[in-house]
């Protein structure tokens, strides 16, 4: 059937290694799986499973973690007696192995080396991982020389987890027993470097050179799918967030300003929620479903939105915010040129005195104020909102922004926290143009009741504008990474790209 042979042709590569190496987290970042076991102690995997990454339902590959080798020299000692008994060649030895895995004793004798050769005796190709920041050691020998007794299409992966270097010893001894030796972070891997690693797989096997290039081209269209999704998604946030109001009716005796103080406190309350709300759906774009439950991110996320603490954590460098508060100090009369929201534009010079004023003006700047509203059949309402404080409108999107690059650059190793704040000094640029375009969009979504077809029209313009700007994100954060183009993290044996294929032993 089409089917099954479509299926068949799914490359699958089982990752494996040395315990505590970091192949679940291999496995994580290129099935792209959150749900994937990672631990700090050895022997966090303890069974075989398969991972396979689909897009819209159909398995365009496959990583099956797998257990650490606990008892390789046994394993290859009981290999090696077989063979000498049976006067087997070279040939045999896919076979022998086979013939361990399948050895009813062997299950509970050595269940870890079962575990994960049984995969590759069933036709997985072999992802060898190591730890670049250790040294090397000849307690390995005996794991790879069991690897190579399979016969498979294998790569080497050297994975720098310590922190000394020792890649080059590591890469002379792999560089005997494996085809390929690449040197990747499992937990740091960018979209490219994922890339590439995946295009080398196809090279292993002429079968899966099909199969990997569709891979390599959806996963391209998924990132673009997602930046629309996520550009969707800001647009979106600031659309709802720019036209926020909260109403109360008020009685016919009633200060209006007695009822000021709770209508901010829940305007605030609403703003925080609908942050919290589209931040969600930026790790879902992004596959990352357990993100918000894991630790404390969520008080992180949800940290008041008002505070100059946050605004300078999350939103704005210091420089911006002089920036802004210069421009908003000059401004009379609503020509306030602002440039604002994790973003930098204007290039003001930082002084502690301007400093100070500019987290006055910042901090205790109002959001919006009470108006109140007559009704048409007899009443009055106050009303708090929209906010027409243009720097709240930046400051709202730089967020949005700084925690969509994040999100998106993030591999599905990653188990720490969302700290937004540990790069809140990071620069994202704004252009002119750009900035521009915001204002414009801005202005007109923070209009009172904006006739919805209106609103809809500009929630489409800005769309189109936050696209653009995450895109110019994403492709600066690239050549952050690998700056010589050949990826930061990925290095070849040999230092070329074509020249990196090794000769099996
Ligand atoms: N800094 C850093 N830490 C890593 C990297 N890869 C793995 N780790 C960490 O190393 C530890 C082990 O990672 P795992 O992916 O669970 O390793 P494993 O080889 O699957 O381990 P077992 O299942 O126990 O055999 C975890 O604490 C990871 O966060 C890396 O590239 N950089
Ligand atoms: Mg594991």
């Amino acid at each position: 059937m089409e089917g099954d042979r479509a299926s068949s042709a799914v490359p699958r590569l089982a990752v494996v290694g040395h315990p505590n190496k970091g192949k679940s987290s291999l496995v994580a970042t290129l099935a792209e799986d959150d749900s994937v076991s990672i631990g700090r102690d050895p022997g966090t995997t303890i069974e075989s499973r398969a991972y396979p990454l689909r897009i819209d339902g159909r398995p365009l590959y496959t990583l099956i973690d797998t257990p650490g080798f606990q008892r390789a020299r046994r394993v290859l000692a009981w290999l090696q007696e077989r063979a000498r008994r049976e006067g087997a060649t070279a040939a045999d030895r896919p076979r022998l192995v086979a013939g361990f895995v399948a050895e009813p004793s062997h299950a509970a004798r050595f269940p870890d080396e079962c575990e994960l050769l049984r995969p590759i005796v069933d036709g997985a190709g072999i992802l060898y991982v190591v730890d670049g920041g250790v040294p090397y050691g000849p307690e390995y020998e005996a794991e790879m020389e069991i690897l190579r007794w399979t016969g498979r299409p294998s790569m080497a992966l050297i994975n720098p987890i310590g922190k000394d270097d020792h890649v080059g010893p590591w890469q002379v001894a792999l560089g005997q027993f494996f085809r390929v030796v690449r040197v990747v972070d499992a937990v740091e891997a960018d979209h490219d470097t994922r890339r590439r690693l995946l295009l080398a797989f196809g090279e292993l096997e002429a079968d899966w050179r099909d199969p990997i290039e569709t891979a390599v081209a959806a996963l391209d269209e998924v990132r673009v799918a997602h930046r629309r999704q996520s550009a969707r998604e800001i647009a979106e946030l600031m659309a709802d967030a720019l036209s926020l109001v909260v109403e109360k009716r008020l009685g016919p005796e009633e200060d209006p300003s007695d009822l000021e103080a709770g209508l901010e406190q829940e305007y605030k309350r609403r703003l925080v929620r609908l942050e919290a709300t589209h931040r969600k759906a930026i790790q879902r774009i992004h596959g990352h479903h357990g993100l918000e439950a894991r630790g404390s991110e969520l008080e992180v996320l949800e940290s008041d939105l008002f505070s100059q603490g946050t605004w300078l954590r999350f939103g704005l460098r210091r420089r911006d915010l002089a920036a802004a508060g210069a421009a908003g100090g000059a401004a009379t009369g609503g020509t306030i040129d602002l440039a604002l929201g994790g973003t930098s534009l204007l290039l003001g010079v930082t002084t502690g005195a301007m400093l100070g004023g500019v987290l006055g003006w910042l901090g205790a700047t109002r959001l919006a104020g009470i108006r109140i509203v007559h009704r048409p059949l007899g009443g009055r309402l106050a009303r708090f909102g929209p906010s027409r404080n243009p720097g709240f409108a930046f400051v709202l999107f730089g967020r949005a922004r700084h925690h969509r690059r994040l999100v998106a650059s993030r591999t599905h190793a990653v188990r720490e926290t969302l700290d937004l704040g540990e790069t809140a000094d990071e620069r994202l640029p704004l252009d002119t143009a750009m900035r521009k375009r915001l204002e414009k969009s801005f202005a007109i979504l923070r209009t009172p009741d904006l006739p919805a077809v209106v609103r809809a029209d500009e929630t489409e313009v800005l769309v189109r504008t936050i696209e653009a700007i995450l895109d110019a994100d994403d492709s600066r954060s690239g050549k952050k990474r690998s700056p010589d183009g050949a990826g930061g993290y990925f290095h070849d044996g040999d230092g070329s790209l074509r020249g990196s294929r090794r000769r099996a032993v």
